[in-house]
């Protein structure tokens, strides 16, 4: 079977999840397009790599991305740094012929963002292959949402809610980690975790063309982490620590119009207490409404408009064997994935893509289009005024 070598750069929470997507793949999904074998992994601080090495079975550790860039050895390399660093070592890989998935959001600037789908598409033509880690629109439930939009059961989309809600930020003596910090992560909430709903929404009902939006920042300055991995929240700073501004938004709210008609709103915090990966998306569409919440990730409610009026109402599909993926997830309905069967699809579609030759559906200009509509939220909440998504 055919083999193919993996760089990973960063050894945080995102290399580790791309580690057990990776090494799962080939357990879960048999035959397996190919088998990722843990070549190199990397991390600026040595302690960590050398760490990782171990723990994630890689052959080699190193501090210095350029090693698996240089290294013909290597096919694939997963880009799982802080945002700051995405677009050179993406390119950067890209460039030396590597297939790469880089994690979200795809860039701290929106000209990186276009820099590298522009990276991506020259190296289309050569067969190599890109993908943006937008990793919930593989949830099986929301793919069946898909399934019925685009067969035509849901009649016209007339409206998206979505929402993304966390906690983790809301106590003010969580540390002042690199994603409150403009200059790495470029933006807070809205590119760490609105982009996943931004991308969902257009996944389902097709390009935002519009947003008007208000963005705030409740807690305006954290105590300091010193190095180490970003621990979201897990850990608490007291008052002799030093503190230093955070420059991100905590909190966005913004409507939305798609090119197609429809309409919708996105909210999106990571300071709501009682809410942690609650994302939740409900359609209207004029034959049936779907609501989907990745706190209950295997079920997807499902309303027919023409049921009769003594029975219409949600009922819940709870995604199994019949599903998307459901061949190789485990196969009880209600009991068919959690987040690291989600990172190990991720990986599967990426693997398969290679192998096939074919872009994923989250390819390089998927996410700088989800960069594009940030772009116009943070304009309009300057602005206070509806603005379109400019598109390059
Ligand atoms: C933190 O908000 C975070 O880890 C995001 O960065 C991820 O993208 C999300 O999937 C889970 O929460």
């Amino acid at each position: 079977m055919r083999k193919l070598n993996v760089g990973l750069v960063g050894a945080g929470f995102m290399g580790k999840a791309h580690v057990v997507g990776y090494s799962n793949m080939p357990k879960l999904f048999w035959p397996a397009p190919a088998i990722p074998v843990m070549k190199t992994i990397c991390d600026i601080d040595p302690a960590i790599a050398a760490d990782a090495k171990e723990r994630f079975g890689f052959e080699k550790w190193t501090d210095n991305y350029m090693d698996i860039i240089n290294d013909p050895d290597i096919d694939v390399v997963s880009v799982c740094t802080p945002n700051n660093a995405h677009a050179e070592i993406a390119i950067a890989a890209l460039e030396a012929g590597k297939h790469v998935i880089c994690e979200k959001p795809i860039a701290s600037t929106l000209e990186d963002a276009i820099r590298m789908a522009k990276a991506a598409k020259a190296a289309e033509e050569k067969g190599i292959i890109s993908m943006n880690a937008y990793q919930y629109r593989r949830v099986p439930a929301l793919v069946l949402a898909k399934k019925f939009i685009d067969e035509g059961s849901l009649g016209k989309i007339l409206n998206v809610r979505c929402t993304y809600l966390q906690s983790w930020c809301a106590d003010p003596s969580s540390p002042l980690s690199w994603r409150f910090q403009k200059a790495i992560a470029g933006a807070g909430t809205l590119g760490d975790i609105a982009s996943h709903v931004i991308d969902i929404a257009q996944y389902l009902a097709g390009d935002i063309d519009e947003v008007v939006s208000m963005m705030r920042t409740y807690i305006k300055e954290r105590p300091v982490q010193e190095g180490g991995v970003d621990l979201l929240g897990t850990v608490k700073l007291g008052d002799d620590v030093p503190k230093a501004p955070v420059d991100v938004d905590d909190e966005d709210s913004f409507l939305v119009k798609f090119k197609s008609g429809a309409v919708g709103s996105i909210e999106a915090t990571r300071n709501a207490w009682g809410r942690n990966n609650f994302i939740t998306v409900e359609l209207h569409g004029t034959l049936g409404s779907i609501y989907f919440n990745y706190e209950r990730l295997n079920e997807l409610q499902v309303c027919w408009a023409n049921d009769p009026d003594d029975r219409r109402g949600f009922k819940t599909i709870y995604t199994g064997p019949a599903h998307f993926y459901g061949e190789a997830t485990w196969n009880i309905p209600g009991m068919n994935i959690g987040y690291g069967e989600l990172k190990t699809i991720e990986m599967y579609d990426f693997i398969r893509a290679i192998v096939e030759q074919k872009q994923p559906s989250t390819k390089f200009s998927v996410g700088c289009r989800v960069e594009q509509v940030c772009a116009a939220v943070e304009k309009s909440a300057q602005t206070r005024q509806w603005e379109k998504v400019i598109e390059e």
